[in-house]
């Protein structure tokens, strides 16, 4: 059985107070209410310092390009369909640079958790607008202001009828981990989405503002009522809503592909001077 421990602490590189250490916390909790052991996970990652946070955990770890974490994921996720695959990023990387992989996960409703650190904010690259910076947000490369309309992650998912979608929020770790754990118990698509302080280049969204702004969904709420879900996933600004906002139990496409997943699978049987001479054609 694991335990905390199993997960492995190490030093990190962001700055004090930073979000993300509550969150690396929350995933580590959650992986071990889950029942998981470090060898039965993998963490996927893009470019960002959100994305650093599976180099801080004790598990299966790839770290691609930035915006590129989903279709790695996916990839591994059809190769071994055994293994627990999350992907972990920030913003930018999840809903920016890698925005068209989104679209395209949830359509395909593969059976993989994505967790998005999700600040309002480029971090590592010293704090430009991303999709989610509210409009008017002022920053060295905004000077005047965002002016684009918000990208709603929460909404967009709810729309295209995601399997699993959630808000969480790094000020109450102990829920958050509740919702790591449903998530990657969902068959299907699972898409938490943090709300996560930067210390250094969002002044605006502190952890008081998203503390004063948030609340957390009342047990009347029915997430398998897309009618109510999309309405709250519009919610934003005064009133931001926690915890499951939608579900759907439609068929993860692990289940509709199993004819090649099964393929996949015997993968490793291949006949290793076949694939050898089909690689020689490239070089
Ligand atoms: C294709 C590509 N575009 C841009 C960059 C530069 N870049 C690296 S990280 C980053 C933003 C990261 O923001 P986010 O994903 O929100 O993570 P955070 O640092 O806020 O945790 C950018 C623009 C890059 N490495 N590759
Ligand atoms: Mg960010």
């Amino acid at each position: 059985m694991s335990t905390l421990e199993s997960f492995g602490e190490y030093e990190t590189a962001w700055c004090p107070g930073c979000g993300n250490f509550k969150l690396l916390e929350a995933v580590k909790q959650g992986l071990v209410q889950a029942g998981l052991e470090p060898r039965q996970v993998l963490f996927v990652s893009g470019i960002g310092q959100a994305a650093k946070a599976p180099h801080y955990l004790n598990a299966n770890v790839f770290n691609g390009l930035h915006g590129r974490a989903l279709p790695v994921a996916t990839g591994a996720k059809l190769a071994n369909p055994e293994l627990i695959v999350i992907a972990e990023s920030g913003d930018g990387c999840i809903y920016g640079e890698g925005g068209n992989h989104f679209l395209a996960a949830v359509r395909r409703n593969i059976d993989i958790t994505v967790l998005v650190h999700n600040n309002q904010v480029y971090a590592l690259t010293k704090g430009q607008a991303s999709p989610t910076s509210d409009q008017g947000f002022v920053t060295k490369a905004q000077p005047e202001g965002v002016l684009e309309a918000p990208f709603n992650p929460v909404e967009v998912a709810v729309a295209m009828q995601a399997g699993f979608v959630a808000r969480g929020f790094v000020g109450k770790p102990e829920h958050l981990a509740g919702l790591i754990q449903q998530a990657i118990a969902h068959k299907g698509f699972s898409l938490i989405d943090v709300l996560q302080n930067c210390v250094s280049f969002n002044k605006v969204n502190t952890l008081a503002w998203y503390r004063d702004h948030s609340y957390l969904l009342p047990e009347t709420h029915d997430p398998r009522d897309g009618g109510a879900a999309i309405k709250v996933a519009r919610e934003w600004g005064d009133k931001i809503p926690l915890g499951i906002i939608f579900r759907n139990d439609r068929p993860s496409f692990v289940e509709r592909a199993s004819h090649s997943v099964n393929l996949a699978k015997t993968a490793g049987q291949v006949d290793k001077t076949v694939l050898n001479a089909i690689m020689d054609t490239y070089s």
